[in-house]
């Protein structure tokens, strides 16, 4: 389905007045405070997010699947519904492939597909979590295997999605393992271990010079007793025994509770060691809920670590991958998406107004309460206006699920995909 400029315009003339209203008194206080408010709104235009290709139909848990109807039924829609949310939010411009779920028929449909909507192609990752007709079974581990064959198999595996990326213009591999162990005694835990470096190695070797590795860990699910790479440490091991273009990616759910995330990545980025972000939220583990729903200061925190690790040179900004890995078991996923990319920027908004000059001398001066201060002063403020307007001056729309809804989107996908389509994906 594809919206027609002229109701897009139409409809943010209509509530525009109010936006004016709204964007005046933040861009007033902020100003008074010293804060160039063009130059934020530039920033909230500049940063985009990544669209998995898994994310546009209603996922599942082991108990069922409730269908949300018109479900993209192939890679052609699913890019189409990439294109919706591109033309709605402005807050994204690729999309992350999952092989082989999203295996292109025809490589150059895609691509002249993809160029038409404007949308390029992320990271590509790789599946050795599944069996879908391979030679060997994927059930005792893949990488990381006891059998040689098995892990000969999911090294291919790797190889082939990055042909398949090359072909596409994508420039990374996301490598996520389930492999591990249910019982103690089950596998020998350093030998996994040593199999897994020797294979992401050899995936590393067949990988071209201009793409990076981003290597997810996690610390159960669906192994229960020990997963190979559990934790940031063990990732950020591998990583650096592979070559340095191998670099942790940060699941936001792959982390057991209370674990402190803020400080996982000012730790990779004191190391130049962060690939990128899988953004998503829980309250139990990889609950894969919208980001920013139970945990918005958390998510803000991460921002602040994010924004003064590259204003201080530990990492480049541009050298972070962004992408949202959520599941929609009871949303809408393109409304559930919109959702998170707005949750994404307002934290990220919110996080570039914190006056880190004023909290840093409160750190050098111990002063606590004054260094707390700075931070809520930045994430109590009512930031959307900002965010609306960097959307507006990009061409989207004034209240993205408002338009959506207005224009009965989901029910015209229905109409023309039907009720019962299914998308590929958990
Ligand atoms: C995993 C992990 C990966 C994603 C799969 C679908 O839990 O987060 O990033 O590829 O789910
Ligand atoms: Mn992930
Ligand atoms: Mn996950």
């Amino acid at each position: 389905m594809k919206l027609s400029f002229e109701q897009l315009q139409e409809y943010n003339q209509s509530v525009y007045s109010t936006h004016r209203d709204e964007l005046g008194f933040i861009d007033n206080q902020l100003s008074k405070g010293g804060n160039d408010v063009n130059a934020l709104v530039e920033k909230i235009k500049a940063f985009q997010i990544a669209i998995p290709s898994w994310a546009l139909g209603a996922g599942g848990t082991r108990f069922g699947r409730f269908g949300i109807g018109g479900e993209p039924r192939d890679l052609e829609e699913k890019l189409e519904d990439i294109g919706l949310l591109k033309t709605l939010t402005q807050k994204t411009n690729s999309v992350s492939l999952h092989i082989p779920w999203d295996i292109p028929s025809d490589y150059t449909a895609i691509q002249s597909k993809a160029e038409s909507l404007g949308i390029s192609f992320d990271a590509m990752n790789s599946n050795t979590f599944q069996d879908y007709g391979q030679l060997e079974s994927y059930k005792l581990g893949s990488l990381g295997n006891a059998k040689k064959s098995v892990r000969d198999q999911a090294v291919a595996h790797n190889i082939e999605v990055i042909e398949i990326g090359k072909k596409l213009g994508s420039k990374g591999l996301t490598v996520w393992l389930a492999d591990g162990s249910n019982f103690p005694g089950q596998a020998s835990l350093r030998n996994s271990l040593q199999w897994t470096q020797e294979s992401l190695s050899e995936i590393y070797q067949a990988m071209p010079e201009d793409w990076k590795l981003l290597l997810e860990y996690k610390p159960y699910e669906p192994n229960f007793y020990h997963t190979i790479i559990p934790d940031w440490g063990t990732s950020s091991l591998l990583c650096k025994s592979v070559g340095d273009r191998a670099k942790v990616l940060v699941d936001l759910g792959h982390h057991l509770p209370n674990t402190n995330i803020e400080q996982i990545v000012a730790t990779l980025m004191y190391q130049d060691m962060l690939a990128g972000f899988h953004f998503n939220d829980s309250k139990y583990g990889d609950d894969d809920l919208t980001t920013g729903s139970i945990k918005p200061y958390q998510l803000f925190l991460i921002f602040c670590e994010l924004i003064s690790g590259s204003e201080d040179g530990a990492q480049v900004w541009e050298s972070i991958s962004w992408m949202i890995d959520a599941s929609h078991n009871t949303k809408d996923p393109l409304e559930d998406l919109m959702q998170a990319l707005e949750m994404i920027s307002i934290s990220y908004t919110k996080a570039l107004l914190v006056n880190r000059k004023k909290m840093t001398n409160c750190q050098m001066e111990g002063d606590v309460v004054g260094a707390q201060e700075c931070l809520q002063d930045a994430f109590q403020r009512d930031v959307r206006p900002l965010v609306r307007e960097a959307r507006i001056q990009l061409g989207g729309a004034a209240d993205p699920i408002g338009f959506y809804r207005k224009m009965d989107v989901r029910k015209n996908l229905i109409q023309k995909r039907g009720a019962e389509s299914r998308s590929t994906g958990l």
